[in-house]
């Protein structure tokens, strides 16, 4: 019995989109190895497969790296001093806090961070949450890190994200475009790639426009077109001043379906000039939105623009497919905007074939989850904008992205981070965020639970041990495509004194007198249970709860292919896509925000860089060696992609830099030090490196690892409030 080897089916859980299926084979109690899931196992289904991280899970998550015990701070915040001590001593002082900062704050200073480390069903940061809920109430987040700006512009002009079509129906399209999209890299499930290969093998054209030649170009030998970073609005408006020059635009759709295009169909009252034609047509500005006026921008050749906007016209159907880099950038709503007119514009909207730019949820089945605790306090703001909220939340108003109320009744007091680097690693600015945080009579308590000792878990008073996805229950689920529920089994015992959220949160409901409240009862397993029998009431397909566990996926029967907006429905004010919006016309906001879409130049985008201190563009994106900050401590993910900044050739050469070179990057925000990968896979002008390394300040504060948060902004987007971090302006040297 002892040395029989057991094979138990989980899934991944953390915030990749992935979602794979992992088969541990597991001898007394240790791992010997993770297999995946395989195209017969499978069957009529895309395989759930894990990539190099997925496979990595164990060595990455099961090591002496682990925070053991439970810690207080006992050195200055941020310090990373601490000492051990009891669960229920640090169960008693969270209490005690909870309660104190209620009474003295009110609950409305009480924030949760966005954080993403468990994205299952019973999730550590909802809990948190629901406890909040239950004593009084807490103040809350909207939109997130991913798709702040993507998702409202969406939701402006069709009245819904749910734009997208069924993946499928790709392979029914003529042309296909990834707009600042590299799912090959940056996994958003295990569907997009699989059609997207059959699409290529099919021969349907694939375009690529990204400041960097992505691995996605690479994986399907597509045509890359490079772009400078947060011009793409300026591309869009180039390519629909052509199709609607060259006589190419569907003008059927136009008129049927879609308010604000020219003057005739703009909404009433609203003055002549205003429309999109006119901007176009530089009837105001006097400026054409030509070709030639976007390739001084994009640095994009006018003939490729041309040539671009002619074959999307003409293919019918075309598919124009958003990643969501392109919109992480100051005024990002923007260049979603202009996505969407296109498609309009080409009459590939409610298409077989087509697609609607845009979010392009396309949501099948419902997620699985807590029932809803109304919260009492009932704002929210951005949840970009809490290091506003921690410095001077009672003077934000509706202005600043609240919502719920006019103003907010205090600043952060409390904030609770689990399973979740947000605090420090993957916000903006970390210099201005550690300044902030260091400081104690701001934010006078900060609960954070991890697994490692990571920027963020640094600046916590109270820091726990989690227990990762090898080592506890959950349910996953899919993020838009991938008709599947996965069950996360527990493969191995806790490491050390490690515990999964929900069993400290109800002791600490029990100090508040919640207990029942909060629990109703039950344990973890029987909140699966119940969450699992809520979704099959919903879900006839879904087996006995028992049967699921052991397979450790259910695979949904596929349905009928989904074609958005094939009514020409649309739930907007007016009933049609709002290419101009009267609610923006009539809204003041903090920085101009324009009506119609339209290329807005950014602070610290390429005019400035072209004349300023700083010349390059710096972005990020999202590695294949890492899902955000996850794994950067694990040495075999740095052999498949050591972190580095990429440069061209011509911008190395101009300051004297040889591959590998190791370099100082520096704004007025910080500054890093990182190696060099000279390529010409990245536009001159731009650099770029991954996203989620981990935060490194040598004693004079400056990265040694590669962090980009170092050099980004907390400055949010004027109408999502989002975060555009990667619009940055940066110079290079090689260190001394
Ligand atoms: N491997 C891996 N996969 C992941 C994640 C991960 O951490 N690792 N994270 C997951 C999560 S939570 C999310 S939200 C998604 C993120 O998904 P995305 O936001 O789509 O990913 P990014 O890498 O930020 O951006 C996609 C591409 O846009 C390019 N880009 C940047 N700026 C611009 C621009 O101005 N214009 C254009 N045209 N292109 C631009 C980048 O070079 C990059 O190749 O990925 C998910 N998948
Ligand atoms: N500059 C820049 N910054 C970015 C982005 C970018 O593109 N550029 N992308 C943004 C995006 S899209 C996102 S979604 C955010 C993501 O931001 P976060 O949600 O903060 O992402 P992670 O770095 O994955 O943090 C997850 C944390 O949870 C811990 N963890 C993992 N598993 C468990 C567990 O089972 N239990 C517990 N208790 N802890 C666990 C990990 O150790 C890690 O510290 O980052 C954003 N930040
Ligand atoms: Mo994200």
């Amino acid at each position: 019995m002892n040395g029989e080897v057991r094979v138990i089916p989980t899934t991944g859980r953390n915030n990749c989109g992935g979602r794979c299926l992992i088969y541990a084979h597991v001898q007394q109690g240790r791992i010997l190895k993770l297999t995946t899931d395989s195209k017969e196992q499978a069957g009529c289904g895309v395989p759930l497969s894990a990539c190099q991280r997925g496979m990595n899970y164990h060595k990455t998550y099961l090591n002496e790296q682990r925070l053991r015990t439970p810690l207080l701070r006992v050195g200055e915040r941020g310090e990373g001093k601490f000492q051990p001590i009891s669960w229920e001593e640090a169960v008693d002082r969270i209490s005690r806090e909870w309660i104190r900062i209620r009474d003295t704050y009110g609950p409305g200073s009480r924030y949760v961070t966005y954080a993403t480390g468990v994205s299952a069903a019973f999730t550590p940061r909802e809990l948190a949450k629901r406890l909040l809920s239950l004593d009084g109430g807490f103040l809350d987040y909207y939109n997130s890190y991913s798709t702040a700006c993507i998702t409202p512009a969406t939701e402006l002009m069709y009245g819904t994200a749910d734009s997208g079509n069924s993946p499928e129906t790709w392979l029914d399209s003529h042309f296909i475009l990834l707009w600042g999209h590299n799912p090959a890299e940056t996994k958003f499930d295990s569907i997009t790639m699989h059609y997207l290969r059959k699409a290529k093998e099919k021969g349907i054209p694939i375009v690529v426009m990204d400041p960097r030649k992505n691995d996605t170009v690479r994986a399907l030998g597509a045509e890359w077109i490079p772009i400078r970073p947060a011009t793409d609005a300026a591309l869009a408006d180039a390519m629909a001043y052509i199709i609607w020059t060259e006589g190419l635009a569907d003008r059927d759709f136009l008129e049927e379906c879609t308010v604000g295009f020219d003057e005739a169909h703009l909404p009433e009252g609203i003055p002549a000039g205003e429309s999109v034609l006119s901007y176009l047509l530089g009837q105001r500005d006097g400026v054409p939105k030509t070709p030639e006026w976007a390739e001084a921008i994009t640095g994009i050749p006018a003939q490729t623009i041309v040539s671009l906007a002619r074959r999307y016209a003409t293919a019918k159907p075309a598919a124009l497919i958003q990643g969501w880099g392109p919109q992480r950038h100051a005024y990002g709503e923007q260049g979603v905007r202009g996505c969407i007119l296109l498609a309009c514009m080409t009459g590939n909207v409610g298409v077989r074939g087509g697609w609607a730019a845009g979010s392009g949820y396309c949501a099948t089945h419902r997620e699985p989850g807590l029932p809803p605790v109304p919260n009492p306090y009932g704002m929210e703001i951005p949840s970009y904008c809490w290091t506003d909220a921690v410095d001077h939340g009672s003077r934000m108003t509706e202005l600043d992205g609240v919502k719920g109320g006019e103003r907010l009744t205090s600043d952060i007091k409390m904030i609770v981070n689990l399973a979740g680097n947000c605090l420090i690693n993957q916000h903006g600015d970390i210099n201005r965020t550690a300044e902030l945080l260091k400081d104690t009579s701001k934010c006078e308590f900060i609960l954070c639970s991890d697994l490692f000792m990571t920027a963020s878990a640094k600046f916590a008073d109270i820091l726990l041990p989690g227990v990762s996805f090898l080592e506890c229950e959950n349910i996953t689920f899919p993020w838009v495509w991938g008709d599947f529920l996965g069950y996360n089994n527990q493969v191995v015992e806790p490491l050390y004194e490690g515990r999964f959220e929900y069993d400290w949160l109800r002791e600490v409901a029990q100090r508040l007198g919640l207990e029942e409240a909060f629990t109703c009862g039950r344990d973890t397993r029987q909140w699966l249970e119940w969450i699992y029998e809520d979704l099959r009431r919903e879900e006839p397909t879904l087996p006995d709860f028992a049967d699921f566990c052991a397979a450790g996926v259910h695979r949904y029967p596929p349905k009928p292919p989904r074609i958005a907006f094939a009514d020409r429905q649309f739930p907007t004010p007016s009933g049609k896509v709002e290419l101009f919006s009267r609610k923006v016309y009539e809204t003041t906001y903090q920085e101009p925000f324009p009506a119609i879409p339209c290329y807005v130049p950014v602070p610290e985008g390429v005019e400035q860089a072209r004349e300023g201190e700083y010349p390059l563009q710096l972005i990020s994106w999202h590695t294949r060696r890492r899902c955000h900050s996850i794994h950067d401590n694990n040495p075999a993910m740095e052999r498949i992609d050591p972190q580095r900044l990429w440069i061209h050739p011509a911008d190395a050469a101009r300051r004297g830099l040889c591959d590998k070179d190791r370099v100082r990057v520096w704004n007025d925000r910080g500054a890093m030090e990182v190696p060099i990968h000279i390529t010409e896979d990245i536009m001159p002008g731009v650099v770029a490196v991954g996203q989620g390394a981990w935060y490194t300040p040598d004693k004079d504060g400056v990265d040694q690892r590669g962090c980009v948060n170092v050099l980004t902004s907390l400055k949010a987007t004027p109408y999502a409030k989002g975060n555009g971090q990667h619009t940055n302006l940066v110079e290079v040297r090689k260190t001394k």
